[in-house]
């Protein structure tokens, strides 16, 4: 008889080895006597991709048959990390491809290895891309990443001579397993060209985009396993292709790279991943290519209703969009454009519709992050699209003007085109005037944007601002990153917190119990091991696991005052010499962090550790009491060593300018204690934490404002300071760059002649006793596993489920798919 072709021997059927010694025979075309560890890493890859293809096909077909409400996600980036271990995980069959390869003479934890970090992102907003459809796809949501598929993702670090170089990330390279190219699912993006008018026959205006240069996006798909669950959600990034292949009458007259050229242009679109997180870049490139992928996916969000649906009154009960951050903002727009222009559809309908569907997520309160295009630019590139902001603004500012008759004042600021700075299309407040519901990322970044950054669309739209609280992934943050505390912490309460972190909970009494306690200790002392021996071979430093493993990990900016930190180890440095730190416990500094690659003040941070390092590591007075290093590359990988091995995290911005960060969450959870300002998600952490198992410091936001208000004087502090002033003063002086002494200066200006925005002279005083107290309990290793196992017991509230939970509710209004 014959077989359907829908029958399929599953994967279940087959035992992992012998799945593992097929691929490598039949993807790889190896042998286990000529395998290398990379031919080792694809058997395995391709192992668990067969597990997680049958779920992806039957979640597919599933909403295709169901056609649920469906979320769209789209972002500029997904910091993804590597996708082999997740995977394995999330299945549950990590145990037994570990056993598997075990038994054919290999090891997971080698094998993973041989996986490129995929780095489509730049950090915090990228991660939490990730984290957010780990979760969609664990709590059965039927959500889909809309993205680019970057061929070079965020830059590699490597410090040469102490100061950062950035290398192409050709992640690439040996292919990727885990995408599908999707040739059948193209859509044709237009750039250039203008609009011209048409009426026809019934009297009505159209508007008709001509004379335009066009660009294919093409599908990749990256399927997205959940936990304990059978959903594979799909995540589509957009590559680039020439519409046309080369010219061949240039390629036949012997003008080679002539004839290449247009293609070369066109998919430069999707070539590599701009590699700032914090200011907005201006450039043609990056407007091409937001518009490029929201285009894509927009065009595929319309297609997939339409398979199903032809009413569109039904289209926002299919489809909600999430914008993520203002990269895609011009989704607003586009839909308009493919509705009114394409599908004609009545405006005024297709802007209720298009008002009812999109959800706009800030991130950042940094003015200098809030992007803007010049008038010019983006009507040269996309004509259409800037006349229908133009009739967006237009309304909204009718609207606006009726509410509040007579403020002008207010419809200049508010107003979708900025006449103050040179004409500019704002697009923060596009995404807000055409979404109807905005939200920050922790509660203080959320009552800062309705108080301060949008004070005035609150005031216009009440009750569009709301906040959802980031929250991060426990699959790879906690299981899978930290494997040997989840086995202890299972052992004792369950496994529970596996698919519900608050049940993390039950651990409470458990920090009373000192044979736990020892335990737990026994962990982190081997997680830091693990960490030391990753560190000596990267940077040759070696360290001393006993030593409290302080750590500040994230992108290197100003605000997030890495310097801060520096000042610290340095006054710790001169108190070692002076003799006057001899009840200090010993402390390892680690810093890790990517500077954007034209921030120069960041590189000279960059310099500045390592730099410092040099001096404190082999300076013999110091020994071992006190260990600087830079943690080379730090990406998610990297990460997922770095957390589970810190006992300190640094969580040490001015108040008032981190939106939320989710390190900090990633560190409690994994037992470190924070020392922290009372910014971002901070505040929430010491509020489930307590008072007392936490160290805070520094001014408030409040107290920041008045502080500048009024007329802060960084020289008082200087003066005010001698230890200080000491460290400032060997900055400045060359002492730790005596082959350059002046190599510095700028530092020191920055702090003391410009001002010091940062108020890192006003917060000096008050981090060094926070550090001080740090120090003298560290020293009770009783008391301090007691504390860091509250910690984790009490973060329960920062897993990404519960964020997601609250998005479906409160944003998309969409089901689970199993309820
Ligand atoms: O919301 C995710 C993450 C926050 O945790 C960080 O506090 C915030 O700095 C980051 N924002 C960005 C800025 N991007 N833009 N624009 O990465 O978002």
């Amino acid at each position: 008889s014959k077989k359907s072709a829908n029958t399929v021997i599953t994967s279940e059927q087959t035992p992992i080895v012998q799945a593992l010694q097929n691929h490598l025979v039949f993807s790889s075309g190896k042998t286990s006597d000529n395998a290398t560890r990379r031919d080792w890493y694809s058997a395995a890859a391709h192992t668990v991709r067969d597990h997680v293809m049958e779920r992806w096909v039957k979640t597919r077909d599933e909403n295709r048959a169901r056609d649920p409400k469906r979320v769209f996600y789209l972002s500029l980036e997904f910091l993804i990390g590597r996708m082999l271990s997740n995977a394995a995980l999330n299945l549950g069959i990590d145990g037994k491809v570990s056993e598997g390869l075990t038994d054919l003479g290999h090891n997971l934890e080698n094998v993973v290895e041989m996986e490129t970090d995929a780095a489509l992102g730049n950090g915090g907003l990228g991660r939490l891309a990730a984290c957010f459809l780990d979760s969609m796809a664990t709590m059965n949501i039927p959500g889909t990443g809309h993205g680019i598929r970057y061929e070079y993702g965020m830059f590699r670090q490597s410090i040469e001579k102490g100061q950062q170089v950035e290398n192409p990330d050709n992640w690439l390279r040996y292919g990727n397993i885990w995408e599908f190219q999707r040739p059948e699912h193209t859509h044709t993006i237009k750039f250039f060209g203008k609009v011209v008018e048409v009426h026809d026959k019934q009297g009505a205006t159209k508007y008709h985009w001509v004379d335009y240069e066009s660009v294919v996006a093409m599908a990749y798909d990256v399927p997205i396993p959940g936990y304990n669950t059978q959903t594979v959600n799909n995540l589509r990034l957009w590559s680039a292709k020439a519409t046309k292949e080369f010219d061949l009458r240039q390629f036949n007259d012997g003008n080679y790279e002539k004839a290449v050229e247009g293609r070369n242009d066109t998919e430069s679109i999707s070539k590599v991943l701009y590699p700032n997180d914090t200011s907005a870049s201006g450039r043609e490139l990056r407007l091409k290519q937001q518009y490029f992928f929201v285009s894509a996916a927009i065009q595929d969000i319309i297609h997939l209703f339409l398979l199903k649906n032809s009413d569109w009154d039904k289209l926002p009960d299919k489809v909600a969009i999430q914008l993520n951050d203002t990269h895609p903002a011009i989704a607003v727009a586009e839909l308009m454009h493919q509705l009114v222009d394409i599908h004609h559809l009545e405006w005024d309908y297709a802007w209720k519709l298009g008002v009812k569907i999109f959800g706009y997520t800030n991130h950042t309160l940094m003015p200098e992050a809030l992007e803007t295009w010049s008038v010019e630019l983006f009507g040269s590139l996309l004509p259409r699209h800037l006349d229908i902001i133009y009739k967006i603004n237009y309304e909204f500012l009718q609207m606006v003007n009726h509410k509040f008759p007579g403020d002008t004042d207010l419809l200049t600021r508010v107003s979708i085109i900025d006449e103050t700075h040179g004409r500019r299309v704002r697009m923060a407040h596009l995404a807000i005037v055409g979404s109807h519901t905005v939200n920050g990322v922790a509660a203080l970044h959320s009552e800062l944007l309705k108080t301060i950054l949008f004070d005035d669309f609150n005031r216009i739209y009440p009750g569009k601002f709301i906040n959802i609280t980031n929250g991060i992934t426990p699959r790879r943050w906690l299981n899978q990153c930290n494997p040997g505390l989840v086995k202890l912490m299972t052992s004792k309460i369950g496994s529970d917190f596996h698919s519900d972190l608050s049940k993390l909970s039950a651990l409470t009494p458990l920090a009373e119990n000192a044979v736990f306690r020892k335990a737990f200790r026994d962990i982190k002392h081997a997680n830091k091991v693990r960490l030391a021996e990753r560190i000596e071979k990267l940077t040759s430093v070696r360290l001393n696991p006993d030593s409290l493993f302080d750590v500040q990990i994230k992108r290197i900016h100003e605000y997030k005052r890495q310097l801060l930190n520096l000042l610290h180890v340095i006054t710790l440095y001169n108190r070692i010499r002076s003799g006057q730190a001899n009840d200090a416990a010993p402390r390892t500094v680690i810093f890790g962090g990517k500077a954007a690659p034209g921030y120069w003040m960041a590189k000279q941070i960059i310099r500045l550790i390592n730099d410092v390092a040099v001096i404190v590591n082999e300076d013999p007075a110091v020994g071992d009491r006190l260990k600087v290093v830079f943690y080379p590359n730090y990406e998610v990988s990297a990460a997922e060593l770095l957390f589970p091995g810190s006992d300190l995290s640094e969580q040490i911005s001015t108040a008032g300018t981190e939106a939320s960060g989710t390190g900090n969450m990633k560190m409690a959870l994994n037992g470190a204690l924070t020392i922290g300002t009372l910014d971002g998600a901070n505040v929430e952490i010491k509020e489930e934490v307590g008072d007392e198992n936490i160290f805070i410091f520094g001014l408030t936001t409040p107290e920041v404002a008045q502080k500048k208000a009024a007329g802060y004087n960084p020289w008082d502090y200087y003066f005010g300071n001698p230890e200080l002033r000491q460290v400032l003063d060997m900055i400045a002086g060359g002492y730790f760059s005596v082959d350059e002494p002046g190599r510095y200066q700028a530092i020191f200006d920055t702090l003391l002649h410009k001002g010091d925005h940062y108020l890192l002279l006003a917060d000096y005083a008050s981090y060094i006793a926070a550090q001080d107290a740090v120090s003298k309990l560290y020293q009770d290793q009783e008391e301090w596993s007691r504390r860091a196992i509250l910690n984790v017991a009490r973060v329960g509230k920062f897993s990404s489920d519960r964020t997601i939970g609250e998005y479906a509710k409160n944003i998309w209004k969409v089901k689970s798919t199993k309820e």
